[in-house]
Formats: C-alpha cells, structure tokens, sequence
C-alpha cells in the first residue's frame, strides 16, 4: 500500500510539473482580480477529506501558481496569478493547486467533489475542479474539469462552448513532452446569476466498472444536483485533483497560439535533466501496478 500511495504522490508530481511547464508566461496584460474560495474537497469512498480549516495547503495540496491561500475555514484563490496557464489556447491569469493523488482503474468507483463559496464570476472570469491523468501507454495527460465561467466571446469562439456564464466542461490531452494541446472539447450548459442560489458543488464522478468520468453539479449547496454532460471514458490507473481559478486576458486568443506553443518549449529546455529523469522514471513505476 506504501508503494502505491507513493506512486500515486509522485503521479500527482507529475501532473503539477506539466501545468507548471504550461504556466510559463506567454505576455502580460490587465485582467479583472478574480478571487474565488473552496469550503472542502472530499471523496467519500476512499475517506478523503479536507476542510481547509488548518492554516496550510500542506500536505494534501501543492501550489501550482497564483496566490492560495487557506484562513479561517477556507481555501482562496486569487490574484495575482500565474499568466499563460491554461487549459486552453488564450491567455489567462491563474491561480491553481493540484494534490490528492488516487488509485483509480480497479480500485473501486468514486465521486470527488470541491464546494465553493456561493459567487458569481464577472465577465471573463471562472472557477474550476479537475482531474488529471497520466495514459501510462503514451505518456500522455488527460485531465478533465468541471467549472462555472464567464466566458468571452472571443474565448468561446477558441474554446468552443456557448459564451456567458455557464457551467462548463473542458476535456484536454496534452503531449508528454511539452505539454503540447493533443485535444481539446469544451461543453456548456449555460445558466443564469439567479440560479446560483447557495455554494457550488463541482464534482467528478468515476464509474470503475465502466471505466468513466462523469462531471455533475449543485448550484444550490447540494440541495439538488444536475448531471446534463456526457460520460468521457477514463480508463487510467490514477490520477490527481486541482483546483483553478482565472481570468482570461480581454483579447482574441488566437495569435496566442503561436506564443503558447513558444513558451512551452522554452520552459522544456529549462527543464533540468535530473526533473527528466525523474519523470522517466515515474513512467517506468507507473506501468507495473497500474496498467490494464
Ligand atoms: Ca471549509
Ligand atoms: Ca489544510
């Protein structure tokens, strides 16, 4: 059991190192300070939990980039974040952590849910819970997440989706090298400020049987959920949660794409040999307990 969680702990590692090769600045602009909180994350299933009521992200969480942090009984993330994080081809300025590795592919069904304060999301702006997950076949990273945004037009235009505020769902796969955008879908089911009516419950539910990630949502605490977004298929070993708020820089992101693509490079070559090695090496560990 040691050696699993430690393979999942280093798989969480991985995932954090490939946004942070993301995270590497594209350009700065003026984006609207965004601030949004978590009450808790769990999975009931397998006895996770965390209230963020102790004063330190450590030891379930890792920060990513931006500015969290946990006071009182919340989680926040805000400005000033990190620009050039995405899961998506346009600027943005971002606050994110990733941590809570997970056994997943034979070792039982779950649903893991994060609950954010009741809010609203200005114009181009959102939060979002994901999960993210190493193909041990082809190295590459899959993460899905589920969020209520704000979106431009111009950033539906890129990302696909219906613009304004909606809840969402982003499906990527990202390269094992640079993290370079393999696929991308987004999926909206729009809604109105007045529907959101107490703390929003972004959850992930993962079918072991099926071997699927369901995304489902509460805009009313909990009271009542919805579940209006098809299943995608998951079959991974594991995985790693994180948390993510942004906001999206007020331009056309399509020149991005070239400065994205850049920038993801230029952080590979900064990658040091022995963070290479490293991931080699998670990969060769990964395959043993976890392919099926
Ligand atoms: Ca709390
Ligand atoms: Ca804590």
């Amino acid at each position: 059991m040691l050696n699993r969680h430690a393979v999942v702990r280093r798989w969480v590692l991985a995932l954090a190192n490939m946004l942070a090769l993301i995270s590497t600045s594209v350009a700065q602009a003026q984006t609207i300070p965004y601030s949004f909180e978590v009450d808790r994350f769990s999975v009931p299933a397998r006895g996770l939990l965390d209230n963020f009521d102790d004063g330190a992200i450590d030891p379930n969480w890792d920060s990513l980039f931006g500015t969290a942090i946990e006071s009182g009984t919340t989680l926040e993330l805000s400005n000033p974040g990190v620009f050039g994080f995405l899961p998506a081809a346009v600027d943005s300025e971002s606050t994110a952590l990733s941590g809570f590795g997970i056994g997943m592919g034979g070792f039982g069904s779950f649903t893991a849910s994060s609950t954010w304060e009741e809010a609203i999301p200005s114009l181009s702006q959102g939060f979002n819970f994901a999960l993210g997950s190493i193909d041990s076949s082809t190295g590459n990273v899959h993460q899905l997440s589920i969020g209520v945004n704000n979106t431009t037009a111009e950033v539906a235009g890129v990302l696909g989706g219906d613009p304004g505020l909606a809840v969402g769902v982003l499906s990527v796969v990202r390269d094992s090298g640079p993290g370079n955008i393999l696929s991308l879908q987004r999926f909206t089911t729009p809604i109105l400020a007045s529907d959101i009516t107490g703390q929003i419950v972004l959850s992930l539910a993962f079918d072991d049987v099926a071997d699927t990630l369901t995304p489902i949502f509460s805009l009313d605490g909990g009271a009542t959920t919805q579940s209006p977004f098809a299943a995608v298929s998951w079959g991974f070993g594991g995985g790693g949660f994180s948390l993510a708020t942004s906001s999206t820089v007020p331009e056309p992101g399509t020149t991005l794409l070239v400065g994205f693509g850049l920038a993801a490079l230029g952080a590979r070559r900064r990658l040091p040999a022995r963070a290479e090695k490293g991931r080699v090496e998670r990969q060769k560990k990964l395959r043993r307990p976890c392919d099926r």
